[in-house]
């Protein structure tokens, strides 16, 4: 059982180490998106989807084998994402981008994320690493294809073109490369950042998983803000043992980041 007083020494400890951050990188995952009631990953897809391995559809092979399936988990999640609204912990990294800026500090949001609740919480400059389910495209030219504005589903799968080509999400699938521009983005922000604060992620999936590593080795602390221990925590010089709901408000709060 966690102790309390563990939380309030491991929010001065952490709130120290943002103040006095040269650069900071937040890193999020599937739980900083829990407390909006999107599922996360390990937990059990609801409904129709539980038996179905995100591993397993999240593929290329899985699309060119059953792409009626596998569009048509993605349109439910899509809309799924599209009825969530923000949480807390999402609105507190939008107010600590803005503090970061007000002092000049470089702060860079990177998100394995496809749900762009970040952006709708007013966090700019957001870095999809995996892409996102709220846009898609041709599968075979690339061009970007609408879906039905949510909450409209869509009705014919698996969805085609006007080239009658297939669509897809814009996601980045298990076995695809990630957006060379997101590798960039965050390589650089990576090795130079001092303060990172992994969020939300179990850090099983590369090369997400390898940030905080990296960072360790040149000396940056991680900060791990999760309810659960995952492989990182060995790594971190602080651990906010809880919801990102609650924690990062509590921490922000802590380093007199106003407007939280
Ligand atoms: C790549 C988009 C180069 C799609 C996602 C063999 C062949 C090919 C590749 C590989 C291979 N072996 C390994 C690899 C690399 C592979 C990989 O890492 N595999 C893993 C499984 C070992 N990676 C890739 O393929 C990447 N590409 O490497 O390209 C390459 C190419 C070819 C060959 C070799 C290399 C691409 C990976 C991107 C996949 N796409 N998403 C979609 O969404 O459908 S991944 C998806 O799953 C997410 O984006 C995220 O990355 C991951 C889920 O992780 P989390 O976000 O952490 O979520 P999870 O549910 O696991 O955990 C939630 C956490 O939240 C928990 O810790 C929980 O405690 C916590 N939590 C719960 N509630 C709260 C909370 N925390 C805070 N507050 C709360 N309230």
């Amino acid at each position: 059982m966690h102790d309390p007083s563990d939380t309030e020494a491991a929010l001065d400890r952490t709130a120290a180490i943002v103040r006095s951050a040269s650069g900071i990188v937040v890193l999020t995952g599937a739980g900083i998106s829990a407390e909006s009631r999107i599922p996360t990953y390990r937990d059990a897809m609801e409904g129709l989807w539980a038996s179905f391995d995100p591993q397993r559809l999240a593929t290329p092979e899985a699309f060119a084998a059953d792409p009626e399936t596998v569009t048509r988990w993605y349109d439910f999640r899509r809309l799924r994402c599209a009825e969530a609204e923000p949480n807390p912990g999402h609105l507190a990294l939008a107010a600590l981008q803005a503090w970061c800026a007000a002092r000049g500090t470089p702060f860079t949001l990177l998100t394995q994320n496809v749900d762009r609740l970040h952006q709708r919480a007013g966090s700019t400059d957001v870095v999809e690493l995996h892409g996102t389910i709220m846009a898609w495209r041709d599968a075979e030219t690339g061009e970007p294809w609408s879906p039905p504005e949510p909450p409209e589903p869509i009705r014919d799968f698996p969805p085609r073109t006007d080239r009658g080509h297939l669509a897809r999400p814009d996601v980045v699938w298990f076995g695809e490369m990630l957006p060379p521009a997101a590798v960039g983005i965050a390589s650089e922000a990576v090795g130079s950042c001092d303060v990172f604060l992994s969020v939300g992620t179990s850090s099983q999936v590369y090369p997400a998983a390898g940030f905080a590593e990296a960072v360790s080795r040149h000396g940056g602390r991680v900060i791990e803000v999760n309810p659960e221990s995952t492989p990182l925590t060995r790594l971190a010089a602080a651990v906010l043992r809880g919801r990102s709901g609650a924690m990062l408000p509590a921490l922000l709060a802590r380093a007199g980041v106003v407007g939280v």
